[in-house]
């Protein structure tokens, strides 16, 4: 009871001190709700205040990111980085790309991406980053030139051993390219391992352009697997249209499941003979182009702009676009629909509320943390052949990829039947085993 009580203390006054920061006390309420009964088993992590202090970020970067459009007219954006906890390596996470980031945005991401790096068991602490900047409509040069005044922002914060950023949404491979030349300009060094995400032929990794997506369905064959099932022949129902959905729809369709939706800020598609992912990457990654462009060449597809890929009856549902984006009543109509597998490509796409409903329907829920890690995972690998200076076969990182999405899965399981949950309470199980890996870190290495 007492210990409750303290958690609830700690969340009233993480509110009165970041007011207005509503994705990042929803992420720490999340996280903080699950963890009394570790508490109560660990006593030694309330007198060292543990929870106290990592709500709260050891650095927070802000810096003002000038560019000049096509035009020559001025703009200004605002560029962060949050570098929340170092007690298991150097910062890690990636840079978003979006109009909606603010501090509270990098905040929440990077509080998340604490204990996500933990799970992978790789020695990579928790930090994220990005700009309010909108990348749509703007030129490559223009993209350069942004690219370059950000990095330029940044430079002095981060580094292979203090601070190592990669891609999030609104930054890809062409991104981490003109930060990576800016980077290396403004120091004078070849620091591979100060980016991940990067060209294949500059030190860059087999596998990271997939990991996530990859990942996210190994994560899934592995909840499958508890109930004695797998993904073969099984409709799924992903949003977003980037990184993490085109290579989990990849994944999904060499293991003989039927993706059947995909999404951008313009709407969604469904397809309901299964995605041609051909057709997809190409009006994604070559031409750069709205989702609406695949109902026009696709028959057997149609565009929506209302209702969302969360009205398909399914059995397996991927959201993997953005924070917020299933809520109550679409949690209801998925669980009505038959929905079996709720798993998180995108960090907290699901509102706490639907969180609930997904559990209490029994249905296997895999929270963000746990089944997107494949793409930090990798990222941390690719730190691993830049210190060797080495390139990996496409099937090592691969095997990699896989052996780390399965020891996740077994810390959730395992560390929920710990602190006595059932063993499909993944968001228990994610929580507590990637906390007390931090918190044991911490401890040890005193009140800092
Ligand atoms: P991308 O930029 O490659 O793709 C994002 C996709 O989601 C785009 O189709 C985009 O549409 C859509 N989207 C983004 N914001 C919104 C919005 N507000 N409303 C509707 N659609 C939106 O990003 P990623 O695929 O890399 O990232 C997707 C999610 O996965 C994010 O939550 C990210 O944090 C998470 N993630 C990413 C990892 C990675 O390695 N890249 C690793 C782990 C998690 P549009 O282009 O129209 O904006
Ligand atoms: O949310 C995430 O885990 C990422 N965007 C990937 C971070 C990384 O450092 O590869």
């Amino acid at each position: 009871m007492k210990t409750t009580a303290n958690i609830e203390e700690i969340i009233e006054e993480t509110e009165r001190r970041n007011p207005g920061q509503s994705e990042f006390l929803e992420a720490v309420g999340v996280v903080l709700s699950s963890l009394a009964p570790v508490l109560d088993a660990h006593p030694e992590y309330r007198d060292a205040a543990i929870i106290e202090r990592i709500v709260e970020p050891e650095q927070l970067h802000m810096f003002r990111v000038p560019w000049t459009t096509d035009n020559g007219e001025v703009r200004v954006n605002r560029g962060y980085r949050v570098q929340f906890s170092s007690v298991l390596g150097p910062y890690k996470g990636g840079l978003r790309f979006h109009p909606t980031v603010t501090t509270s945005v990098v905040k929440f991401l990077g509080f998340e991406q604490i204990f996500k790096n933990a799970l992978t068991g790789q020695q990579i602490g928790g930090g994220k980053g990005g700009s309010d900047f909108n990348p749509h409509g703007r030129s490559d040069a223009e993209i350069m030139r942004f690219c370059q005044s950000f990095m330029t922002g940044l430079f002095r914060v981060i580094g292979p051993n203090t601070d190592v950023p990669a891609g999030d949404i609104g930054v890809g491979g062409r991104e981490i390219g003109y930060m990576y030349g800016q980077y290396k300009r403004l120091t004078g060094r070849f620091d591979a391992g100060v980016l991940t995400g990067k060209g294949l032929s500059w030190g860059g990794s087999l596998i990271r352009k997939e990991a996530t997506g990859y990942g996210l369905v190994n994560f899934v064959e592995n909840m499958l697997a508890t109930r004695s099932d797998d993904l073969e022949g099984k409709t799924v129902s992903l949003s977003g249209a980037g990184n993490v959905a085109i290579y989990a729809i990849e994944k999904l369709l060499a293991l003989g499941a039927k993706p059947v939706t995909f999404s951008d800020s313009s709407g969604w598609i469904h397809d309901p003979e299964g995605v041609d992912l051909e057709l997809l990457k190409d009006i994604k990654e070559v031409r750069r182009a709205r989702v609406g462009e695949y109902a026009k060449e696709r028959s057997s597809a149609t565009f929506h702009t209302e209702g969302s890929p969360w009205d398909v009856e399914v059995d397996v549902a991927l959201p993997s676009a953005t924070q917020r984006e299933v809520n109550a009543e679409q949690a209801r109509a998925l669980v009505k629909g038959g929905t079996k597998v709720v798993a998180e490509g995108a960090n907290m796409p699901c509102e706490p509320e639907a969180q609930q409903i997904f559990q209490e329907a029994g249905l296997l829920y895999g929270p963000g943390k746990a089944a997107n890690a494949g793409g930090v995972a990798v990222s941390a690998l690719e730190m691993q052949q830049n210190d060797e200076r080495q390139s990996w076969t496409k099937e090592k990182v691969e095997t990699k990829l896989e052996d780390i999405m399965r020891s996740i899965h077994t810390q959730c399981v395992e560390a929920s039947e710990r602190y006595g949950g059932t063993s499909d309470d993944y968001v228990l199980g994610a929580n507590a085993a990637g906390f007390t890996r931090v918190a044991d870190a911490m401890l040890a290495q005193g009140l800092v």
